[in-house]
């Protein structure tokens, strides 16, 4: 055992082969020993007792009484790279599967620092004082390099950590962005099933992580901030047309006039883009994360959307057709996962990219000769799976 292991303890959420950044230190103790007097000195912390091994009865029933410890640990499942506990994870999503879906879905994305963590701890407090149950999620297919950055969050997050209604999920962590995609779908589905009715989810990271938050909910939120006059730079088009809402934080102390220009920018460029939802307009608005005006104004748009799309019939459009893309993504990535996982094709790849890029080969005849080599292979020699590799 390596003096680390003994002298660190592991938050139940550690994502598997998760490292040190993981440790919470604890400190050797003093036994029988209190305000300075001498002890023996306890080496090591005592050994937990080994967990008990739930079925998937537990796991549902569980999930199911919104027991905490219980969901954690059906996340950590459903999340595990392990093939054994795929077997298990599948057989419980499918059982909580009838009780989840009654949430609101709330992504929100924008570029670091504007304050996503911080508005969704204020977002999710003054939602959890009204009586909602929420649970907080981030995506972050860039985990594995910045999960440093995990535990900040949940520090940022400190005042909704603490309330009763509110369960916060650190991403997780390996794999491609497929499939920390399957994660993250399967972990909102078991929040419902605990009866946790707003799932926040927050995206870290760049591009494609957008397109894939915006494909798991219901309203899509693009957090913004005031800069020195070409506030609009850096922000693409793109994403501002995936967005029902642009929220311009920080809207406080001295940065609330510029604030309110921004956010009248906003609008006026909003006015010329498609918007995100049929049948509803996505405008700016302003809010201050840090002292929480304006938050309430926030759900109260979130809500009016929620009412406008279920009364048109664009609601259960959107989660049907985010179901089925979901089907297909995972068989994408179980194909490209068999295509490129193929020993003889990642062995004909050097010489036929050097063909290709030396004018030998066009990328079309290339493109078929490895096609051919895949379709015509004896036999599998690598077995795909949905639990991607990290
Ligand atoms: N003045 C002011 N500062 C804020 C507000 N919201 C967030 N901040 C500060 O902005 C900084 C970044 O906030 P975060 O909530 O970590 O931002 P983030 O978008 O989650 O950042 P990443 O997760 O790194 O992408 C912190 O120092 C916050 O205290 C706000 O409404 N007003
Ligand atoms: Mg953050």
């Amino acid at each position: 055992m390596s003096s680390d292991s003994k002298s660190s303890k592991r938050p139940e959420w550690t994502p598997e082969g998760g490292g040190a950044e993981f440790a919470t230190r604890v400190m050797d103790g003093v036994r029988a020993a209190h305000d300075g007097m001498t002890g023996s000195l306890i080496t090591g912390t005592p050994k937990a007792p080994k967990r008990r091994e739930l079925s998937v009865g537990d796991y549902v029933s569980g999930v199911l009484s919104g027991d905490r410890m219980i969901l954690s640990r059906a996340i950590t499942l459903v999340e595990s790279n392990s093939p054994v506990h795929f077997e298990t994870a599948s057989r419980v999503v499918k059982e909580i599967l009838p009780h989840a879906g009654a949430s609101t879905r709330v992504g929100i994305t924008g570029v670091p620092g504007a304050g996503k963590s911080t508005f969704i701890d204020s977002f999710g407090y003054h939602l959890c004082e009204l009586g909602h149950k929420a649970a907080v999620l981030a995506i972050d297919p860039s985990s594995s390099v910045t999960r440093g950055s995990i535990l900040g969050d949940k520090t940022r997050m400190e005042n909704l950590s603490r309330h009763e209604n509110a369960f916060i999920r650190p991403s997780p962590s390996g794999g491609t962005l497929g499939g920390v995609t399957r994660k993250s779908r399967e972990t909102m589905l078991l929040c419902e099933a605990a009866g946790y009715d707003v799932i926040l989810v927050e995206t870290v990271g760049v591009g494609q992580s957008e397109t894939t938050v915006r494909s798991m909910v219901d309203f899509f939120m693009l957090m913004v901030i005031t800069g020195a006059g070409d506030e609009l730079q850096g922000i693409k088009k793109g994403v501002m047309e995936l967005a029902d809402a642009i929220i311009v934080n920080k809207a406080d102390g001295a940065n609330i006039v510029k604030a309110a220009a921004t956010r009248t920018e906003y609008d006026r460029i909003l006015h010329y883009l498609r918007p995100a939802t049929e049948g509803w307009e996505t405008k700016a608005y302003a809010c201050s994360a840090l002292t929480g005006d304006g938050i309430d104004d926030v759900w109260a748009v979130v809500k009016r959307f929620i009412k406008n799309v279920k009364a048109s019939g664009v609601f259960g459009e959107r989660r049907n057709k985010q179901l089925l893309s979901w089907v297909y993504t995972m068989v994408e990535d179980y194909l490209k996962q068999k295509f490129y996982g193929d020993e003889r094709i990642a062995d004909a790849r050097p010489s036929m990219e050097d063909s290709v890029i030396s004018g030998n080969l066009s990328a079309t005849e290339a493109a078929l000769e490895l096609i051919n080599l895949f379709e015509s292979r004896n036999s599998t020699n690598y077995e795909p799976t949905l639990i991607p590799k990290s």
